[in-house]
């Protein structure tokens, strides 16, 4: 499906930048060519006709139907962080296209979608939208099952994905468990070796007052101090999203420009154990860090139960004993979905390794014996041959 008729006009400069800034020599050989844009007043120009004689042209946008639509020639940028952050949009307000944007709190996007925006020249931006943990309608072991089969089918196609969008809404007035989880998961997933490609995009600035405004530079810079330290290595990895065309088009010029520094290769950490390490998800460290989290909700939601059941035998008042009851069966509902997840995932890693080497050590019990019992019979058999030579005076020794 493609949207020509919403196609915003997009400035000059930070597309010309943002190609400019691309290093890849298939980009270098499809550098347009640009005319100076004329020098008249915008406001009789339609954005179609701006933008062509600027010399760019947004050809359409459309949406992807999967990985196989992925051409080399696209610059591919993901954006990534918890439900209701402001990913879907981001990518809305990029390309106009209507995206669906979540007004609940329920989670819109528990699939993987991709936005190709192509421009004239053959150049073509995809932005990927991915849904976050915590979802309402998927376990987070299926949210990651989703994320990383998609990244491992471009890592397949020999594709890169150029840079990575995390998003955090600075209205969070403190860093809970869904930001952390999703934080420490996306960190996972890209692995240290992706981190320069990470650009840090704080949301909903919009919805500041003039008060409010202190309140979240303070938090902007303990998010960097705290949380985001060891993923910047460049002050543009950090970036403010205002809601508006201009200000998603900036952030993603950053992008371009970290990508355009690369040297190396840009592959994510879950594509190369997935892929060179024939690794199953469970097995990534994503898997792993999602593993150690679930079991430390289930020994924390384990431990509620105890206390709500000690709560349940004092209690005599219908009202708090009918509470208390709600509560148990949801804390248990919550409780069976968790350790489903565990199931399915299998022991983690640690926990295999040392119920290996348990295996190891009693199968090798035997061998072990046998050794022991070979070398004790060695030794003294050496034993008693250097005590016949400690005893012989030197001169009688012979060399035989
Ligand atoms: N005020 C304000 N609201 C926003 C902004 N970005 C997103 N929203 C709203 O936040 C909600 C969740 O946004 P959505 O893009 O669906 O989040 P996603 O789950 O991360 O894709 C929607 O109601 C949006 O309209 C923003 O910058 N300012
Ligand atoms: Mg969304």
């Amino acid at each position: 499906m493609s949207s020509n008729k919403n196609v915003p006009p997009l400035k000059e400069p930070v597309i010309r930048k943002a190609i400019k800034s691309l290093s890849d020599p298939l980009w270098l050989k499809n550098l347009p060519r640009l005319s100076k844009p004329p020098r008249r007043a915008n406001t009789d120009l339609q954005p179609k006709k701006l933008s062509r004689e600027m010399g760019y042209e947004v050809l359409s946008v459309v949406e992807l139907t999967g990985v196989q639509q992925l051409t080399p020639e696209d610059i591919i940028v993901a954006v990534m962080g918890p439900t209701g952050t402001g990913k879907s949009t981001f990518i809305q307000r990029t390309t106009n296209y209507s995206w669906i944007v979540g007004h609940s709190l329920q989670s819109h996007t528990s699939v993987v979608k991709a936005l190709r925006v192509s421009f004239s020249d053959g150049i073509s931006l995809v932005l990927v939208d991915t849904p976050g943990f915590d979802d309402t309608n998927k376990s987070d072991l299926e949210i990651l099952k989703i994320i990383a089969k998609w990244f491992e089918q471009v890592y397949r196609r020999k594709l890169e994905i150029s840079g990575i969008l995390y998003l955090h809404r600075i209205t969070d007035n403190r860093m809970g468990g869904t930001p952390r989880k999703n934080l420490e998961l996306f960190k996972k997933v890209c692995g240290e070796d992706y981190f320069p490609l990470m650009v840090l995009v704080t949301t909903m600035w919009s919805e500041r007052s003039d008060e409010d405004e202190a309140v979240f530079f303070e938090r902007e810079s303990q998010l960097q101090k705290d949380y985001w330290g060891d993923i910047i290595k460049d002050p543009a990895q950090v970036q403010r999203f205002r809601g508006t065309q201009s200000s998603a088009w900036n952030i993603l010029e950053e992008v371009f420009t970290l990508a355009a520094a690369r040297q190396r290769h840009k592959i994510l950490e879950i594509q190369q154990e997935l892929v060179d390490l024939s690794k199953q998800v469970p097995d990534t460290s994503a898997g792993q860090q999602l593993h150690g989290m679930m079991e430390e909700l289930v020994g924390k939601q384990s431990d509620l139960v105890r206390r709500l059941q000690d709560e349940l035998i004092k209690s005599s008042d219908p009202v708090i004993l009918r509470a208390i009851m709600g509560e148990l069966r949801d804390l248990q509902q919550q409780r069976e979905k968790v350790q489903k997840d565990l199931r399915r995932m299998g022991p983690s890693l640690a926990e295999r390794r040392r119920r290996l080497n348990g295996l190891l050590f009693e199968r090798s019990g035997p061998l072990r014996r046998l050794t022991q019992s070979r070398l004790h019979a060695l030794k003294q058999k050496l034993g008693g041959f250097v005590q016949r030579i400690v005893r012989t005076p030197v001169q009688s020794r012979s060399v035989s």
